[in-house]
């Protein structure tokens, strides 16, 4: 169905426990954004909801690691995210909370209906209690030894060294992350949603009716769930942070953060239909409006699984039509993360580039990771913004205006008789509005350009300056077909450029309220004599110096986050490791050597320098034993040296090998050498 008639556009509600970075804009808020002023653009009846997600176990974690409240975690960073959200351009129509009362009693009243209609599972079963912090434990807040490899921070759902997939009781000496306690069983009743009976509904629903008009990721990940046999999924948990189970026996019990977050976007919805006098059941519970959820692909299942099913169990609900998921955007060679500090936040990049918005629009919408994980650049960012928007865009729109202010004071010239513009125009148009529909922001963009580039080659061939001085009416032609080009634009480049667009307007002095989507085409958009505003550079270009800096603020990153896994590989653990066969060790080449020289290593408390002889020839090998000898006491020393380690540069010393040491109970390091003296480069096997 295309003919809708209307819209509810939500996007992925952020977690207000942190600030959000340019990888989250590009994922959903900023195809959202554009995808939803398309809509207005053609005066279709749209709702924009987004909001701060509030709830959770990690907000009530990180509270307590902090030592504050989750209050106070939530209204710091709903502000900033909020004024991050505004300062962008993105145009929700409400940008709500789900701490507000309104939504916990919306949640609240979901519940219920499943409740009473009897669809839960109620199950007891036990887990893990931290009996000092009086708190369950999430799987993720427990580690202890893995059964299968041994590491012994495994955490209680997965072990990161093996890889294998854990359930908390079978972790061997389980402790709490959060006081370090051995935790303690308890019975606790929680209720299940049971997908499973819900999977004839969603085979039909999701398999069979949109195999064809979903995102090969948000079709394939759904897919596979279902296909793997869905399993019953407890929607409440133990805690106090969150919207109260809203039954007798049910102290001390929230629902679940991810049945709590979608109904946001529903309360949202009320509120904001409250503020402006309309029904929110029509966005909500009318077959004719389309629901489409923005979001990035570590969302996939909930918007495309668990939210739906909800709603159809509702019953009174309509379902997702469309959840175009984004692939992640990395940066500068690697994932995106905010604790790691390997990120551009969105409130940073708008403290550096303030009046650059539309720049970072642009280059998002460019590389936006629509079917795989993309990159941001600064340098390409730089490129893009320096040789299209200013180059291109920027260009064409100044030229037209200082032409035409130069030649016919700012007024509007006289037209010719005939322009196939029309045509080529309107045909873009379609071009961009099928893009769009298909949720392809990045075709639809480059063909917006290309209207741009069409207006430059129209100058650049016609050279109205070289004609005035004989022909100015030929001169006039050209520039009333680039004006209206350039008018065209405005208009069609507003749902990616919203501030160029407003800024375009000024210029051309005309009100864009006059102008709607399907007018874009239309070559009497300027009217003959219609006085132009003032002309100014739409854009400015990047300076190289500025990229640069953003480059070394990350090389620190980068330098830092590799110092603290350095000192993390050196700090040696006494666990058994899975086992490897005899050619995995037959591949390691351990020979005898002498260290015949050693010095401590500037500013690297534990590291020392070794000159290490090996018969065949002499290395230099970075050791961390400097805490456990003097570099003078153990020149002379025969060691055993791991002598085909790729090379590795520590501190800037290469270090070609390496020492090996036995650690004791105390962690105290002692050489492993052979018991008799020997020829160095004899080989240990
Ligand atoms: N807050 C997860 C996230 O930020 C979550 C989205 C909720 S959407 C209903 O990735
Ligand atoms: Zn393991």
């Amino acid at each position: 169905m295309t003919n809708w008639k209307r819209y509810t556009i939500t996007a992925a509600l952020p977690y207000a426990n942190g600030s959000k970075h340019i990888g989250h804009l590009a994922g959903a808020y900023l195809p959202a954004d554009t995808y939803v002023r398309y809509l207005r653009a053609q005066k279709r009846d749209v709702v924009f909801v987004c909001g701060s997600d509030e709830h959770g176990t990690a907000i009530t974690i990180q509270a307590m690691q902090e030592n504050t409240t989750p209050r106070a975690i939530i209204n710091k960073y709903h502000v900033l995210i909020k004024n991050s959200f505004e300062k962008l351009g993105i145009s929700f129509d409400i940008y709500h909370r789900t701490s507000e009362p309104l939504h916990h009693e919306t949640a609240q009243e979901f519940f219920l209906d499943f409740y009473n209609k009897g669809l839960f599972k109620e199950v007891t079963s036990e887990q893990y209690f931290d009996e000092e912090k009086k708190v369950f434990l999430a799987d993720r807040y427990i580690v202890g030894t893995c059964p299968n490899c041994g590491h012994d921070n495994a955490f209680g759902d997965q072990c990161e060294k093996c890889g294998k997939a854990l359930s908390p009781n079978e972790l061997i000496n389980p402790r709490s992350t959060l006081s370090g306690a051995a935790p303690v069983l308890r019975p606790t009743k929680h209720w299940y949603l049971p997908l499973n009976e819900y999977e004839p509904w969603l085979k039909q629903w999701l398999i069979r009716d949109h195999a064809k008009d979903w995102k090969q990721n948000a079709y394939g990940q759904s897919k596979s769930w279902i296909d793997a046999g869905l399993q019953p999924r407890a929607m409440t948990r133990d805690g106090e942070w969150g919207v109260k189970v809203p039954l007798p026996d049910a102290e001390g019990k929230v629902l679940y953060v991810w049945f709590d977050a979608p109904i946001g976007y529903i309360s949202a919805t009320k509120q904001w239909a409250k503020e402006n006098n309309t029904r929110w059941e029509l966005y909500w519970k009318d077959s004719d409006t389309r629901l489409v959820h923005f979001v990035g692909k570590d969302n996939i299942v909930f918007h495309c699984i668990i939210f739906p099913v909800m709603l159809h169990m509702h019953g009174d609900y309509i379902v997702p039509d469309n959840v175009p998921a984004n692939e992640f955007l990395n940066l500068e060679g690697d994932k995106m993360s905010t604790s790691r500090k390997w990120s551009v936040e969105m409130h940073e990049y708008l403290e550096t580039f303030p009046d650059k918005v539309d720049e970072l629009r642009y280059v998002l919408t460019s590389i936006a990771p629509e079917t795989k994980d993309s990159e941001f650049l600064w340098k390409d960012y730089q490129t893009r913004v320096n040789s299209e928007l200013v180059a291109i865009f920027g260009n064409l729109v100044n030229r037209v205006l200082v032409l035409t202010d130069k030649y016919f004071e700012g007024k509007v010239p006289k037209a010719g008789e005939c322009s196939d513009l029309k045509t080529y125009v309107t045909g873009q148009r379609e071009k961009i509005s099928d893009a769009l529909e298909h949720f392809k922001f990045r075709d639809a963009l480059s063909e917006m350009m290309n209207i741009a580039r069409h207006g430059n080659k129209l100058l650049t061939e016609k050279e109205p300056w070289k004609t005035f001085k004989d022909n100015p009416e030929a001169t006039g032609v050209v520039l009333y077909d680039c004006l209206q080009i350039i008018t065209n634009l405005a208009i069609l480049c507003e749902p990616f450029l919203p501030f160029t667009s407003q800024k375009l307007f000024a210029m051309l002095n005309v009100d864009e309220r006059n102008f709607s989507w399907k007018d874009a085409g239309r070559q009497d958009l300027m009217k003959v004599g219609h006085q132009l505003g003032k002309a100014s550079l739409l854009y400015q270009k990047i300076e190289y110096e500025a990229m640069d800096k953003e480059i070394e603020k990350l090389q620190k990153i980068k330098d830092q986050n590799s110092k603290i896994k350095e000192e993390k590989a050196m700090e040696t653990t006494a666990e058994a490791k899975p086992e490897i066969t005899f050619d995995d060790f037959s591949k390691i080449d351990i020979r005898v050597g002498t260290i015949v020289a050693a010095e401590k290593v500037e500013k690297a408390d534990k590291l020392l320098k070794l000159t290490v002889d090996l018969g065949f020839e002499t290395r230099t090998v970075v050791s961390g034993i400097a805490e456990f000898f003097k570099p003078e006491d153990i020149i002379g020393t025969q060691v055993s040296v791991v002598a085909n380690l790729a090379p590795r540069k520590l501190r800037g010393i290469e270090s070609k090998g390496m020492i090996l040491m036995s650690e004791d109970k105390e962690g105290k390091l002692h050489f492993v050498s052979p018991k008799d003296l020997t020829d160095n480069g004899s080989t240990i096997k």
